[in-house]
Formats: C-alpha cells, structure tokens, sequence
C-alpha cells in the first residue's frame, strides 16, 4: 500500500523521452488531469515508452509518475499484438481482420498484472484509481481482487463493439470479468454503452464524451495564416486532414473523393493539406495504408498539380501544437473522415480554432465527435458519393452552423469530461 489518494493508470506515462531528458507529452488528458493529481496528492502509473530502461519512480513537473517497465517481448505481445492487432480492429469493426493469438493474450494478461500489482503497492487506503482504455481491461479485476478498499472507475477511449463481433474474441469472458472489477465504466457514446450492456447489466456504466483542452488551441494571427495561405499558392479553397497514420481514419477516402471532385470539374483552386502522425509502422496493415495514402498523394498531384503548385501537400510527420493551429485556423474546410472513431479530438480543435463562425467540418458519422458535433458536413465514408456532396456542401458554408458547434466544445471541454466522471464514481 502507498500514499496515493488518486491513481490514474495508463499505457502511457504522460512524458516522452526527448535525448537523455522527459518533456510533457501533448494532449489532453493530462492536461484534465494534471490539476486533479496535483491537488489531490496523486500519481500516474504507465509505460515510460522505451523498452530499454528500468525506471524508478520520478517527478516530473509536480506530478508523480510510477514507471511500469516493458520488455521487448512485452512490447510484441501486449501492445503491437493483442492490444493493436487484436483488440484495436476488433473494437473498430473489423476494418481489418483482427488476429487472434494465445501468445499474444498471455503477455496481455502478464502486462495487465504488472500494472495492477504497481498500482496496488501506490494507492493509499480506500483511494481513487482510474484506469483508462482497451490495453488495460484486465486491471480492475487484478485490482479488485489485490485491493477490495479501491474505488475503480474504468474510460474506454475507443468505440465498444456490438454483441456479435465482441463474441468473437477468444477470451471474451476474461475480458468482462477483468472489467466487471469497476464501479463505473466510462463510454464515448450512448451507442458504446449500449453495447457493453447487452453483454452485462451489473456494472455501472455511463457516457462521457470526451473533450479537448479548449483554451490550449490557439487563435492564429492574420499574418501567419496568410502566409501560410500564400506558400499552398493563395487557393480559393483550403482543404485539411490532420490524423495519426491508421487505417481507422479514412485518409484515403478522403483523397479518393476529392480525385474525384477534380476529375469531374466540380472542384478547383483547391489545395489540400494532409499531416499524418506516423503510428505503430512495424505492423503490416498501417504500412500498407500509409503506401496507399502515399500513392493516391502522387497520383493526384501528377493528374492535377502544376510544377510548383501541387494539390494535395503532405507531412508524415508530428507537428508542434502552436503550428497546428495555424493549419487549423487557415482551413476553409477539414476533413475528419474515419470508418470507425471512438471520439476524433481533431474535429474539435479545429472547431475551437473557428470563434467567428468561419471554416466547415465535413465530419464521418461514424466519429463518435458527430453526436455532440451535429452541424457539421455529415458524411458516410463507406461512400465517396456522400463524401464528395458534404465537401461540395462545405465550400459555401452556413456560420451559424459553425458557431453553434463552437459554442457546445467550450462549453464541454476536457476539464468539465474529468470532473463528470469523477463525480459519477
Ligand atoms: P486517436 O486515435 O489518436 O485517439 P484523436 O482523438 O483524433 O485520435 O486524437 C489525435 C490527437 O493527436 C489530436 O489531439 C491531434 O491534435 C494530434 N495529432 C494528430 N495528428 C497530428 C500531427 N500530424 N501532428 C501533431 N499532432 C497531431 C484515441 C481514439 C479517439 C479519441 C481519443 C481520446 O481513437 O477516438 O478521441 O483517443 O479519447
């Protein structure tokens, strides 16, 4: 037993090694999350991201973190397998053929007891712990079952499957029974929920949409929105994408759809930005997605581009918050097209980065972000035809529907996420 009054326990530790030093890493979560640790004397419990150190636990700019180490054999089996190669196509509808795989689940049930017993020695008498997400699920019954005094909340960040494809999974007992260890269960949608409880009703659950650190998307200057403008060649219409590289997102379609709208002269002046986060490149379906993301980009700027001037320009690589919210900013329409979502936080930075109720979001319905974010371009990214009409929609948009989607994520944003949670538990 320890000191710590609240836990959160995450794959992730919030920091990545940057040279032989930590930095914060960028996202939201830690963001909610850091005044609540702070104030309540808390700790993080998650992977340091790299399989070389044996770490002890460290502060790390006022919060504590309790590093759980991972060999490489962790790293193969827990997380590119049965978390990303299993677990990860399976909650998003077999957009690919999950594998199943016995070495695989044993290592997730060895990595899940890691986080659980370090979690077990760091929590104080009756204290607080939250776990989140799909690589975790065993952890509130190891907890249970090591520490009955816990209070243990549990947020799925992904979407939960229906009955039907859930039941594939080998070990899908295990998995409710490592689950049915909460006393509240947090889902993105009602329809995620839903889900979870055809399967079993004695759990508590709830929805809790998920948010963005709002007053952290920064409102981008006149002068370098138009310089950004005047390096894409001053087109009438600025088309954007910002997505980790995984085949969950849609990337292609997207590219698909605007060939489409050039071909047929209903789109033109347009210039289309993509930045794509590279993710998980050692497994075979996210290589192939990038090689097809990367031949539709050649073969429209080689059909549609000039020497100079290409349409679609792309970066496979992370860009920097304050950057992004250039891009953000100087977008006339973006583009969030994913085949399966649990949230999608990029449609809600890009509608924080839009107070004047300029730019329009085409948005999939199949983002969890489409039931809060009901005004934008909905579209159906299984087809181009609905893809194509919400982009021809979105070039003369409506700003009050824009300012409407505006007012609800500043209204709703991460810190108000955490705290309902919270108070649910
Ligand atoms: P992700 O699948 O990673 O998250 P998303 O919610 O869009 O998807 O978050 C991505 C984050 O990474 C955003 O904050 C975005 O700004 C950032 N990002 C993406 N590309 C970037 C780039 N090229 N450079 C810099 N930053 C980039 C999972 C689920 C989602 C759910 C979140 C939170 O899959 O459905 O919304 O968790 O619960």
């Amino acid at each position: 037993m320890g000191g710590n009054e609240f836990v959160v326990v995450a794959n992730r530790l919030p920091v990545d090694k940057v040279g032989d030093h930590y930095e914060v890493s960028p996202g939201g979560l830690v963001a909610a999350l850091a005044p609540v640790l702070r104030s309540r004397g808390g700790c993080w419990v998650g992977w340091p991201g790299d399989t070389s150190s044996d770490l002890a636990p460290f502060t790390f700019d006022g919060i504590s973190l309790v590093p759980v180490c991972l060999d490489q054999d962790d790293f193969e089996g827990f997380y590119e397998g049965f978390s990303n190669s299993t677990l990860w196509p399976l909650y998003h509808d077999l957009i690919v053929t999950p594998d199943y795989n016995q070495d695989w689940w044993e290592r997730y049930v060895a990595v899940n007891e890691k986080f659980a017993r370090a979690t077990a020695e760091t929590a104080a008498e009756n204290a607080t712990v939250w776990v989140q997400d799909y690589q975790l699920q065993l952890v509130p019954g190891m907890l249970r079952e090591l520490r009955p005094d816990l209070t243990i909340g549990f947020f799925l960040h992904i979407p939960f499957p229906a009955p039907a494809l859930f039941q594939q999974l080998p070990w899908r007992d295990e998995i409710l029974a490592g689950l049915s260890g909460c006393d509240l269960i947090g889902f993105q949608r009602t329809t995620d929920e839903e889900n979870f409880r055809l399967l079993t009703t004695n759990i508590r659950t709830g929805t809790f949409p998920i948010s963005i650190d709002a007053e952290e998307i920064e409102q981008a200057t006149e002068s370098s929105i138009s310089q950004l403008r005047t390096s894409l060649g001053d087109p009438k219409h600025v088309l954007l994408g910002v997505d980790r590289m995984d085949y969950t997102k849609g990337i292609l379609q997207r590219l698909l759809a605007v060939e489409e709208l050039l071909e047929e002269g209903l789109l033109d002046d347009v210039a289309v930005v993509q930045l794509a986060t590279p993710s998980r490149e050692r497994l075979g379906h996210y290589r192939k997605t990038r090689r097809e993301v990367e031949e539709a980009i050649g073969r429209i700027n080689g059909r549609f581009g000039e020497i100079g001037r290409p349409i679609v320009h792309y970066v496979h690589r992370g860009v920097a918050k304050d950057k992004l919210g250039v891009y953000y900013s100087a977008a006339d329409i973006m583009l969030v097209t994913p085949f399966k979502d649990g949230m999608n936080l990029v449609a809600k930075e890009y509608v924080a980065a839009h107070p004047d109720g300029d730019g329009a979001l085409v948005l999939s319905e199949f983002a969890g972000a489409a039931v809060e974010l009901n005004q934008a371009y909905l579209c159906n990214p299984f087809d181009l035809g609905s893809i194509k009409s919400a982009i021809v929609a979105a070039t003369e948009p409506d700003p009050a529907r824009m300012r409407a989607m505006y007012d609800w994520v500043m209204e709703h944003d991460v810190t108000r996420w955490a705290h309902d949670f919270l108070e649910a538990l």
